[in-house]
């Protein structure tokens, strides 16, 4: 019987072992010329039971490399004898994540989706995959937790940056370009999150009874909505590991769900790899887990007192094989998926030469981010041609908005995206003013407003003789006070650590005193932490952090008057916080100052242009609570700016949608994302021409929060930890379509400087010869009858027959082509016969509904420009009508 603290050993011994060595002598499982298969039998006949259970389980003990930085997030230990690597995986999916300095912090992932080109093997999203991979290898890391391909399927999602899209076939072709290109470098791609995982509001419910919300979902809307891009991931994209996720699923949670794990993604979809859990919270159970089908455990679910979870799948799985409730077999199966792809995609083979510290940013990197943000920044609106930007129009450009500046909100702020202390932003305005120069106009800056980051602690003497506080043992402020004291000032630091060092204590805390403002004006506070917290000054609710699981930055505002004393209150619960010791919130503030408005219109006034510069701040864990609306006060710095200026530009750096009260104010609005350390080098070239805009809207953006698909609490977040998605296939444009709800901005929307039309649809039978199967061959003739260069995508949309009972129209193809000034070019979209199946409930199965299909062409959901019918007939029976 192996015993618990022989894994343990295991560990540490191994912990340090680095590359392997292609020396075959005496080690046939090295030698490159046998087969996968061969190479694993061979190796796994090298292992003993003891070493097996050490791999099952990941730590986060890493190879720490004296420098306290650790190069893996999730570990398993190699063995240099046997000449195999260690497993380190690594996040995330916009650069290396974990805190690793000196990487690229590329712009967000979803400003690449309709980015692709025609063949997206060669598309940007691959070359993306591919310079991630690069940088987590120089990290010594050989798994990148990447890419995120879950729908967005609310734009209140935390991660809605990090995830691609609304639809699943443009999610489907971007997670299988993104994993090809992260695979091409001798690295895993980890596909995520597996699956139904639209929203983190209660992913891991409320401590200390840590229970995530179920996700009811058909499998209809399961085949055809939420899966489709893993299925790609996995068979088009070979990916080596898929991550499941933290949520149930119809009533089990995704890392023990049988249905999901081993019918769908083990039997139906033939995935050979191995299935990561989510690194807290997602490992639940043993048996059920390890029978469900989850390989990999990871900690959270697996280390001894993690939340007061026990060690699932250390002393508990040798137990249950031991009494029989887990085949021994699945052990062997386990360590099987585990190292196959790290053979199969020459993992193993690959000397380690990286290190935590390692330089890995390069400058075709950041070349790359910046050619991103250049191909994914959307122009929403461009009135009158207002821009691009040039000396003939305008003399004077004013500028507005911290964001503006190099502290711009490029990234998500959660360690699995990049936080790295050696970024340098190329800031919008000296990019603006260096390219501006050039045609001698000139460049002037207002603040405006403060941004939407973290301002400098209250200092305790605004808050005259401190605050009392009050402590109470509960997530609620409910029962028996535990103390009062007295603080200085609101900050994370000074929270009583003896509350909640004894696991599972948890607590809430009221903090009461009084505020004097030193100046008169409109104060913004700064909320920054994790957990639940509501600001109230003078006796008025100004702002609020909901359930955010890792620290971020909310921001509360009020119109104060110097030396006039305010009472304050601040409500805290650690119950939603993750982060161990990281409780309590810090209260920032930017001091109110009458003069900013005033000044920032005088500017305006003077000016021939005004850019303003506005963001919002969500990040993982955090969903947004503010349904949309630009933090702060900036819609209304917009409009007053907007008032004042001949001409406006708004640049918004969002994670998702935002409602634009102000948009009849305005002339131009640019979605620029959180656009990584490059966005004013790529910005300053799309406003002034020198490349034509052509990104295009990933989703929807919505009139108002209640015109989307899941505005009720069943849908999202749910009641009773119960997320009903009975809002079905509706999801994105096919809601907005099928209950005509006029969006602000439709799903593929994005204008170009230039003029393109579409012209001679032609769809037909034709036959892929690569596969000798039918596909719907359609040809269209693009034209650029503009001044200017660039590029447009041509999008394909399919209507089905009545008895496909499908939303109005569908994405089946897209094609981004570059044109000349004055260019014509045909454009080819095939359609394969299995991409127009569906999966109805009574047959449990993938069909083809036989009947009249309509092929349309536009430049975005809304914008459709030709149609053709085609019929489908029986299979193999097809006419053209
Ligand atoms: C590596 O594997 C070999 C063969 O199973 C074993 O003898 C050796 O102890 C392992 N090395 C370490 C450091 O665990
Ligand atoms: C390969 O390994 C054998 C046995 O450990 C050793 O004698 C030999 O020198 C190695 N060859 C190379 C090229 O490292
Ligand atoms: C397996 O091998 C390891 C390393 O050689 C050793 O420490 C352990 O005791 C062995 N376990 C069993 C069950 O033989
Ligand atoms: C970043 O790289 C530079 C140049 O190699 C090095 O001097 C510096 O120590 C690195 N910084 C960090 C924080 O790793
Ligand atoms: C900018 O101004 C300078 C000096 O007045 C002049 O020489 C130059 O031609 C101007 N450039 C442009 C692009 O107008
Ligand atoms: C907050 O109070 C602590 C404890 O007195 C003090 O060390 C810290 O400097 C104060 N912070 C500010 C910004 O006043
Ligand atoms: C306050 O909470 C701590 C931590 O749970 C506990 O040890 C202590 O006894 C409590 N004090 C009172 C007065 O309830
Ligand atoms: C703080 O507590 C003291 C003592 O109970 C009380 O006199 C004072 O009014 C309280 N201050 C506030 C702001 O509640
Ligand atoms: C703040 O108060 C002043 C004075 O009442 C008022 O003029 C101003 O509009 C207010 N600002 C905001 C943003 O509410
Ligand atoms: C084992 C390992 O990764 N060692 C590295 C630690 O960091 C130094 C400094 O970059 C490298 O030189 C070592 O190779």
């Amino acid at each position: 019987m192996v015993q618990l603290k022989d894994i343990g050993l295991v560990a540490a011994l191994t912990a340090c072992v680095g590359a392997s060595t292609t020396n075959a002598t005496n080690r046939p499982w090295l030698d490159q010329s046998r087969t996968t298969e061969d190479r694993l039998k061979l190796f796994m006949q090298q292992l003993n039971e003891t070493q097996k259970y050490a791999m099952v389980q990941g730590d986060t003990v890493l190879e720490d490399n004296g420098t306290g930085v650790s190069a893996c997030i999730g570990h398993i230990s190699g063995n240099s004898t046997l000449g195999v690597p260690a497993i380190c995986m690594g996040d995330g999916p916009a650069g290396v994540g974990n805190s690793l300095d000196n990487v690229t912090t590329f712009p967000a992932p979803e400003s690449l989706p309709v980015v692709a080109a025609a063949s997206w093997n060669t598309s940007l999203q691959y070359f993306y995959g591919q310079a991630l991979a690069q940088e987590h290898k120089s990290k010594a890391r050989n798994v990148v937790l990447a890419p995120t391909i879950n729908i967005l399927r609310t734009p209140l999602w935390a991660r809605a940056a990090e995830t691609l899209s609304e639809d699943p076939f443009l999610t489907a072709r971007m997670a299988v370009a993104s994993t090809l290109g992260i695979q091409s470098q001798d690295m895993l791609a980890c596909p995520k999150h597996f699956a139904a995982y639209n929203q983190d509001t209660d992913r891991f419910g409320l401590d200390p009874v840590w229970t995530a919300w179920d996700s009811i979902v058909s499998k209809r809307v399961l085949h055809e909505l939420y899966l489709p891009a893993f299925k790609a991931a996995v068979q088009e994209g070979k990916a080596a590991s898929i991550m499941c996720s933290y949520n149930r699923l119809n009533g089990h949670y995704a890392c023990e769900n049988d249905w999901l794990l081993n019918t769908v993604l083990k039997g139906d979809w033939g995935f050979e790899g191995y299935v990561v859990a989510d690194w807290y919270f997602s490992v639940r159970s043993t048996v059920a887990a390890v029978n469900g089908g989850l390989d990999i455990s990871m900690p959270g679910g697996s280390l001894e007192d993690s939340y007061g979870f026990p060690a699932y799948y250390g002393e508990l799985l040798v137990d249950a094989v031991n009494n029989g409730s887990v085949n021994a077999s699945r052990i062997d199966d386990i360590v099987a998926r585990l190292w196959r792809p790290m053979f199969e995609l020459g993992v193993v083979d690959t000397e380690v030469t990286g290190s935590s510290v390692a330089y890995a940013r390069t400058q075709a990197h950041l070349d790359l981010a910046q050619a991103m943000v250049e191909d994914g920044s959307v122009l929403l609106k461009n009135e009158e041609a207002v821009l691009p930007l040039s000396p003939n129009k305008y003399k004077s450009i004013a500028i507005f908005g911290v964001d503006a500046t190099n502290a711009s909100q490029v990234s998500e702020n959660h360690g699995g995206f990049v936080i790295d202390s050696t970024m340098v932003v190329q800031s919008p305005l000296d990019s603006i003013t260096a390219r501006a120069a050039q045609d001698n106009i000139t460049v002037s800056y207002s603040e405006g407003y403060p941004g939407t980051g973290q301002f400098p602690t209250i200092p305790s003497h605004m808050f005259g003789d401190g605050l009392n506080v009050t402590y109470w043992t509960t997530t609620d402020f409910s029962g028996p006070v535990n103390q009062t004291l007295i603080m200085p000032n609101i900050t994370a630091a000074l929270f009583p650590t003896d509350l909640w060092v004894a696991y599972p204590q948890v607590f809430s805390s009221r903090y009461e005193g009084y505020f004097t403002p030193n100046t008169s004006g409109l104060y913004h506070f700064s909320l920054t932490g994790q957990g639940d917290a509501t600001l109230w000054v003078d006796g008025v609710e100004v702002g609020s952090m909901v359930k955010a699981n890792f620290g971020n930055t909310v921001q509360a505002t009020a119109n104060l008057t110097a030396n006039v004393t305010v009472p304050i209150r601040m409500d805290y619960s650690m119950g939603y916080s993750l982060s161990t010791g990281a409780y309590g919130i810090t209260l920032g503030v930017d001091v109110g100052d009458t003069s900013r408005y005033p000044e920032a219109i005088a500017l305006a006034a003077k000016s021939d242009i005004s850019i303003i510069f506005v963001s919002d701040r969500w990040s993982e864990g955090n969903d947004n609570n503010i349904g949309l609306k630009l933090p702060g006060d900036q819609d209304a710095l917009i409009s007053a700016v907007a008032s004042a200026s001949r001409r406006t530009i708004v640049v918004a750096q969002t994670n998702s949608a935002i409602l634009m009260p102000w948009i009849n104010d305005v002339d131009a609005i640019m979605e620029a994302w959180y656009g990584g350390q490059q966005i004013g080098l790529g910005l300053a070239r799309l406003l002034f021409g020198d490349i034509n805009p052509s990104g295009k809207l990933p989703f929807t953006m919505p009139k108002a929060l209640n015109e989307t698909p899941v505005a009720s609490p069943e849908r999202y977040p749910g009641v009773n930890l119960e997320a009903h998605y009975d809002e079905g296939l509706y999801v994105g444009y096919k809601w907005y379509d099928e209950f005509n709800v006029e969006p602000l901005f439709p799903f593929g929307h994005g204008l170009s400087y230039s003029n393109f039309t579409l012209s001679a649809l032609n769809v037909r039978f034709g036959n892929d010869s690569s596969t000798n199967s039918s596909q719907i061959l359609s040809t269209v003739q693009l034209s650029n009858n503009g001044e200017l260069a660039g590029k447009e995508v041509v999008q394909l949309y399919v209507s089905y027959p009545e008895a496909a009972d499908e939303p109005p129209k569908l994405l089946r193809g897209f094609s981004k082509v570059f044109l000349e000034a004055g260019e014509s070019q045909e454009v080819a979209i095939s359609v394969g016969m299995s991409d127009l199946m569906i999966w109805p409930e009574a047959i449990e199965d993938w069909t083809l509904v036989s009947g009249t299909y309509t092929f349309l062409v536009g430049f975005s959901a809304t914008d459709i420009i030709l149609s053709q019918d085609i019929y489908i007939g029986a299979s193999g029976n097809y006419t053209s009508v």
